[in-house]
């Protein structure tokens, strides 16, 4: 039977399904994609200071997937390192990516100057999320030069941990800012953030849906953007790529692969369709595979490039 099995930077994942960083907002929730079968979670985004997130509501779900402006609610780094280590010691062999935010260089190696002691397999700068623009700027993954300076500056301090950086889809060339995190050190590219931000009205009320007015979005609907990030990505850099936005099923899993990613994300679906679904996807990846004498995942990393 096919092997599921995948090696991203120095670790090898069981299977290649991950829980992105998102809408789980709790550690309970992340353990739930472990019992489930994900190969790998990714925690939510961690900052400076504790935050309480955007007013309700902020998640909704509509026909082509959902919108969220959860605004960045955790704990901070303080107390959030006392989680990392707990879950960490749960699960010392289960690839945990820490993912931390910030909007500048000197908070991003304060940040990562608390993680790299407790040595997860995984750092993630999350540089795009869509839903602080109006207090905290545009997002740093616009940027190509702030996004390597960064990228730079964190390496100086990570040591053995590898770097990934989390890419928006928001802008003209996705290639290019991969190229400048990779010229900087860069271990990894996860791509791609929610798209947007976008709104809905609720039309009895007459006003929009989100108590944050907008949000980003995700899900179903915004797959081929994904897609077509993932593959310009994959044309620029050589470092492997954790692809994540809208996968829903096992069809997707295989066009996300051959455009160019060694990971897969999959968020929202376990909102719409609940946890069960990894295992789901496990088995019906396995069948394709078998089906068309596939014994390593690695076989069709990038296939979409070879014509
Ligand atoms: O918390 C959020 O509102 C959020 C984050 Br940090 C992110 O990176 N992407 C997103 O869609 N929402």
């Amino acid at each position: 039977m096919a092997n599921l099995k995948i090696k991203f930077c120095n670790t090898t994942f069981d299977n290649p399904f991950i829980l992105p960083s998102g809408i789980m907002t709790s550690l309970p929730d992340h353990k739930k994609a472990i019992e489930a079968g994900a190969g790998g979670i990714t925690l939510k985004s961690l900052t400076l200071e504790k935050r309480m997130g955007n007013p309700m509501p902020r998640v909704w779900s509509y026909d082509c997937g959902m919108l969220n402006s959860v605004g960045l609610i955790n704990p901070g780094i303080e107390k959030g390192a006392e989680e990392v280590k707990q879950i960490l010691k749960e699960n010392p062999e289960f690839p945990i990516i820490v993912s931390l935010f910030a909007t500048k260089e000197k908070e991003f190696v304060t940040l990562v100057d608390k993680i790299v002691p407790l040595q997860p397999k995984f750092i993630e700068l999350n540089l795009s999320c869509p839903n602080v623009e109006m207090e905290l700027g545009k997002p740093l993954a616009m940027d190509k030069g702030a996004t390597g300076e960064i990228v730079k500056e964190v390496k100086k301090i990570s040591g053995k941990v590898p770097v990934l950086a989390k890419l928006s889809p928001n802008v003209q060339n996705i290639g290019e800012i991969a190229k400048s995190c990779e010229a900087a050190g860069v271990d990894g590219i996860t791509a791609i953030n929610t798209v947007g931000p976008g709104m809905l009205i609720d039309i009895n009320k007459k006003k929009p849906i989100l108590g944050a007015k907008t949000g980003g979005v995700s899900g179903p609907g915004i797959f081929p953007v994904t897609v077509k990030c993932v593959y310009e990505i994959y044309e620029a850099v050589k470092i492997p790529i954790i692809g994540v936005g809208g996968v829903t099923k096992w069809q997707d899993v295989v066009q996300i692969i051959m455009a160019g990613a060694t990971l897969v994300g999959v968020g929202t679906a376990t909102y719409l369709k609940g946890m069960t679904i990894y295992e789901q996807l496990k088995q019906e990846l396995r069948e394709y595979m078998d089906k068309n004498n596939y014994k390593e995942l690695k076989q069709i990393v990038g296939l979409a490039h070879n014509s």
